[in-house]
Order: structure tokens, then C-alpha cells, then sequence
């Protein structure tokens, strides 16, 4: 017994101890438990706001994490003023035989791929500029030369579209401007296009290569002509009209193959729709015309006569909307978009 107290005593108090410590950790255990149904809980509540509220915190997670180039972003620009403060009037023309493709790319060093835009206003309208080629190299390096300071002078964002027609077969210029329309449109949406014939360079800048509410035909005078309209209904050239003008006449016929016709069908095209052809004043709407022979491959369509007379029958079904075409190649050349199309042949 002697032995057994002091032993017993320790026992006993162990017990305790055990008893102690286990109801400490059901405390703790339950404790825990119970924190983990509300967070679980307080979580589920709070999934359904936070996808709520998903788009504000994505855009305040944006603004705290802006990147030094998006607060560097500059302000929009303002609307180009109606009348460029650039514009020079009559301006002298060059066509010096001298005159290398690689001049005028180092003269035009805001122009990528043929598109250029001002720098410190926006343009008041985008306006492709589209011109029917085949070997006219020369022609096109002049009026490359001066159509590209003389659009910037108007501050238009602008591109200019070369359409070159594959192949010898008879050219087709009316063909090849539809084309060009349909192809610049996959580009971007250029709410204005100018029809523009290779061997024409504008002499005065105050004839905007601009659309009006009314196609507009842009050549009055030319130096060959002694700068005197041809007749009342010409519309050859250059002409201007806008997509919706464009796409409401059904664009140009792709009957006419060789010399002749295609623009006088477009104005009867556009006579038939009840609008109004306008034109720029005759002392603005100049134009130096490359001297040129007739071309092979461009004799005058003879049967030109005969279409124009089935034009009000015919323009619903032949125009932008039956025009096919295989596109061989879309080079991006610094000064303009090379197209290069087959677009077939005239049928017998
Ligand atoms: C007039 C019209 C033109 C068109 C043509 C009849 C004017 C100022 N122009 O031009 O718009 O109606 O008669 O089709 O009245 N082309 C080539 N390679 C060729 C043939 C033609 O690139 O082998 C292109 C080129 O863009 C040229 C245009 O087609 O400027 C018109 O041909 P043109 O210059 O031989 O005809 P032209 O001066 O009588
Ligand atoms: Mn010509």
C-alpha cells in the first residue's frame, strides 16, 4: 500500500488529463468543421455575384494592370477640317522620263501597301482608288508620283488598288473595275471609290477625289480636249461613287471587251436608278492626259451600239453581281495593292 498511493494519485490525475485532452480536441475538431460549412457556404452565395459581376472586376483588373503603352494610348483624333488647309490649287506636273518606282516609294514614306491616312486628324472619308492596268508601267509611275502627295494634300485615308488583267485576251476595263470594288471591299469597308483611268493625273487639288450624294464624274477638261467636256453625258476617266451608289447600279457592265461603251452604260446605269451625274467646276476638274496610241488588245468594240441599247433590259443581271473572276494574285507593294485577275474571255 505504501507503494500504491502515491502511484494511484498519478493515475487518477492521468485520468483527468486524458479526459482533458480529448474533449479539447472534439472541441477543436468541431470548431474546424463548422468553419468549413460557412466558408463552403459563404463561397456558393458568392460564386453566383461574382459571375455577375465578372465583367466589372475583369475591366477594374484591366485599369490596375494598364500597360505604360495603354496610358500612352493618345486621345481621338478630330475630324480633319472640310477644307484641308494642304491644298496648293493648280499645281505643275512633271513626267520626266528619268523618274525610277523607287523615287516615289522614298517620296511617299507614310504609305504602307498603297494606304495612308493623316497623321493628326481623321479623314472625313476612306476612298479606294482603283485603276485598270495592263503594260502601262510608265503611266502608272507617273500618276503614282502624283496622286499620292495629292491625296495626302486632301487629308483622305486612301488606298489605291492596281487591277492588272492577266493574260492577252481582249481588255476589259469595265470588268476589271468591278473587280477591283469587290476585291478592295475584302479589305476594308471604303465607304468611297474612284474609277481612274492610268494615263490621267489631276492638275489641281481642289478636285477632292471625294463622294457626293450623287455619283460624280471628275474630269471636265482634259489638255487633249482643250479642257472641254466631250459631250453632256460623258463619264469617262475618273468617276466617283460610293459603295451604295455603286452597289445600286449593279456596278459596270462585263460585256463590254475592247475600246468603247463601258462608261456610257454606267451612266445609263445610273440615269435608270433617277440620280443625278455632278461635276466639280471646270477650273478645278483638269486633267494632264500621257500622251498614248490606241493599245493591242484594246481595238473599239464594235458591237459597243448594240449593248448600250439592252443596257435597261440587262443591268439587273449583268453587273457586280455575276461578275466572276480568278484572282492569280493580291501583292501588297508599298505604293499600291497589285490584283492580278483572270477574268476570262468575251463570249462568241
Ligand atoms: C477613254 C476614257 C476611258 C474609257 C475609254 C474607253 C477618257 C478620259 N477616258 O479613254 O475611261 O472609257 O475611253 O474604253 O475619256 N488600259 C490599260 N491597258 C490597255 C488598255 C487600257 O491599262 O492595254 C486602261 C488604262 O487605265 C487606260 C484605260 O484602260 O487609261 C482606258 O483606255 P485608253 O486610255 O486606251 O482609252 P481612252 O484614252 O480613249
Ligand atoms: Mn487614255
Amino acid at each position: 500500500m505504501g507503494f500504491c498511493l502515491p502511484v494511484c494519485k498519478i493515475l487518477r490525475r492521468g485520468k483527468y488529463f486524458v479526459l482533458l485532452f480529448l474533449s479539447l480536441s472534439l472541441l477543436a475538431w468541431i470548431a474546424t468543421f463548422s468553419g468549413e460549412t460557412v466558408k463552403s457556404i459563404q463561397l456558393s452565395s458568392a460564386t453566383t455575384q461574382s459571375l455577375i459581376r465578372a465583367d466589372s472586376l475583369t475591366d477594374k483588373f484591366k485599369s490596375w494592370t494598364a500597360t505604360p503603352e495603354d496610358l500612352n494610348t493618345p486621345p481621338p483624333k478630330h475630324e480633319c477640317p472640310q477644307e484641308s488647309p494642304l491644298l496648293k490649287g493648280a499645281v505643275k506636273l512633271s513626267f520626266e522620263s528619268s523618274l525610277k518606282l523607287k523615287d516615289v516609294e522614298t517620296e511617299n514614306k507614310g504609305v504602307t501597301e498603297g494606304e495612308c491616312e493623316p497623321v493628326d486628324c481623321k479623314a472625313r472619308q476612306s476612298v479606294a482608288i482603283l485603276i485598270p492596268h495592263r503594260n502601262r508601267e510608265r503611266h502608272l509611275l507617273y500618276l503614282l508620283h502624283h496622286l499620292h502627295p495629292f491625296l495626302q494634300r486632301q487629308q483622305l485615308h486612301y488606298a489605291i488598288y492596281v487591277i492588272q488583267q492577266a493574260g492577252d485576251v481582249t481588255f476589259n476595263r469595265a470588268k476589271l473595275l468591278n473587280v477591283g470594288y469587290l476585291e478592295a471591299l475584302k479589305d476594308f469597308s471604303w465607304e468611297c471609290f474612284i474609277f481612274h483611268d492610268v494615263d490621267l493625273v489631276p492638275e489641281n487639288d481642289h478636285n477632292l477625289y471625294v463622294c457626293d450624294n450623287q455619283p460624280k464624274h471628275l474630269v471636265v477638261g482634259r489638255n487633249v480636249t482643250g479642257y472641254k467636256l466631250r459631250y453632256k453625258g460623258y463619264f469617262g476617266g475618273v468617276t466617283a461613287m460610293t459603295k451604295n451608289q455603286f452597289l445600286q447600279v449593279n456596278g459596270f457592265s462585263n460585256t463590254y471587251w475592247g475600246w468603247g461603251g463601258e462608261d456610257d452604260d454606267l451612266r445609263i446605269r445610273v440615269e435608270i436608278q433617277k440620280m443625278k451625274i455632278v461635276r466639280p467646276p471646270a477650273d478645278v476638274a483638269r486633267y494632264t492626259m500621257v500622251f498614248h496610241k490606241r493599245d493591242s488588245g484594246n481595238e473599239i468594240n464594235k458591237d459597243r451600239m448594240r449593248l448600250l441599247g439592252r443596257t435597261p433590259q440587262v443591268w439587273r443581271k449583268d453587273g457586280l453581281n455575276s461578275c466572276s473572276y480568278k484572282t492569280l494574285s493580291v501583292e501588297r507593294l508599298p505604293l499600291y495593292v497589285n490584283v492580278t485577275v483572270d477574268i476570262g474571255k468575251p463570249q462568241s
